[in-house]
């Protein structure tokens, strides 16, 4: 019989401004926001104390001006941001090798055989809460569970500094509440026709007809979100698999300035990072694009993909639509242009792993 799995899910509380707080006391307590202000820009991150305005992460930043006015604006450090997150994964190689970092600021934990139980797990998601205070001075979530899924919906129910543990036996109580966004898979337009059909929170996955759900979502996604929201999740801890990215950018020698030259410079760039992907069998959840016009404005703009793919025509359309909306050339032409990708997972994660070839 195979043991119940003890997985934690650490996500740091509002990262880079906690950092930035960390660094300069003075703005404890105060709304504070990361991005860049003015009409194009975005905010990365804030404090708890600008979300009680209703700051969020990628709002337009004159939306997060006019919501709160008196909040102080940085521009961001990544290099210093990336560092500390650097700094945390050694910590957690103190409490398991197996640690799967999913993103700048978060990291999924099998503590399974270290842990004896949830319960006990608890205790050792207090000391990794409490190093991270101590020798980095900014707080974290931890959700522990029995899985990935459950894991990473329980860091989430008591942010900041929560920790939040959620056994098989209290998915009805916990997970079933909640809206059915939150299953691992739902984007806004598979959400909207869920909507449509009456599943509104993950209990309506479990108590409406599975026909129903199969005749909405198709078979394959209807026995995913049913084991999901039956709290079943079986994909492994995988560590060693680096957040890496990828990125290939090129200047040119005179500047682009025909929308079909730049489309096509798009088209090249989707395909070189999609051929990169796929060569190392990974998928990418978020799209960078960089453009440096010719009077040497660089812009830089992000998008979280609805689904990880390794696909040029997801990749292009996706950078043509960063391109087109959020990057304003002025009177002037391109001058570099880049794509990158990063939150990168394994191609093969959310299906059956074919079994390797036997070696001769
Ligand atoms: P998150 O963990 O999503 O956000 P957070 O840590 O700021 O806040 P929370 O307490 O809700 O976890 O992302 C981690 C960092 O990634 C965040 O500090 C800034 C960056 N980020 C962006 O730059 N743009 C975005 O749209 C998001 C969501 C995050
Ligand atoms: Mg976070």
């Amino acid at each position: 019989m195979s043991r119940d799995r003890v997985i934690l899910h650490v996500d740091m509380d509002a990262f880079y401004a906690a950092i930035e707080v960390r660094e300069n006391p003075e703005l404890a307590g105060k709304p504070l926001i990361i991005g860049h202000r003015g009409r194009r820009g975005v905010v990365s991150t804030c404090s708890y104390e600008a979300r009680r305005f209703g700051v969020r992460s990628a709002m337009p930043s004159v939306t997060a001006e006019r919501l709160c006015p008196q909040a102080t604006w940085l521009p961001g450090r990544m290099d210093l941001y990336v560092g500390v997150s650097r700094q945390i994964r050694t910590l957690f190689d103190d409490f398991t090798p197996l640690v799967e970092p999913v993103s700048i600021d978060e990291a999924f934990l099998d503590l399974t055989g270290i842990a004896q139980h949830l319960e006990s797990a608890r205790q050792q998601a207090e000391e990794i809460k409490r190093r991270i205070r101590r020798e980095h001075g900014i707080t974290a979530s931890i959700g522990v569970a029995p899985n990935k899924f459950l894991a990473k919906v329980a860091s989430d129910l008591d942010k900041p500094d929560g920790l939040v543990l959620i056994a098989s036996v209290d998915v009805p109580r916990i997970l079933w509440p909640l809206p059915i966004e939150r299953l691992w898979g739902v984007g806004p337009k598979t959400a909207e026709r869920l909507h449509k059909r009456q599943f509104h929170s993950v209990g309506d996955i479990v108590r409406l007809p599975e026909s129903l759900l199969r005749s909405c979502v198709g078979a394959s996604m209807a026995t995913h979100l049913r084991a999901l929201a039956h709290g079943q999740d079986d994909r492994p801890v995988e560590a060693g698999h680096e957040a890496k990215s990828i990125s290939e950018e090129r200047t040119y020698a005179s500047d682009l300035t025909d929308a079909d030259d730049i489309d096509r410079a798009l088209l090249q760039r989707s395909e070189g990072i999609s051929q990169e992907l796929r060569k190392q069998k990974l998928v990418a959840r978020t799209l960078h694009l960089k453009v440096r016009t010719g009077d040497f404005t660089t812009w830089t703009r992000s998008q979280t993909l609805r689904e990880p793919t390794d696909m040029t025509e997801i990749l292009v359309q996706a950078a043509r639509q960063l391109f087109s909306q959020r990057i304003d050339l002025g009177e002037s032409g391109v001058r570099l242009l880049g794509l990158g990708v990063s939150g990168l997972e394994p191609a093969a994660a959310s299906q059956t792993p074919m079994q390797p070839a036997p070696v001769a």
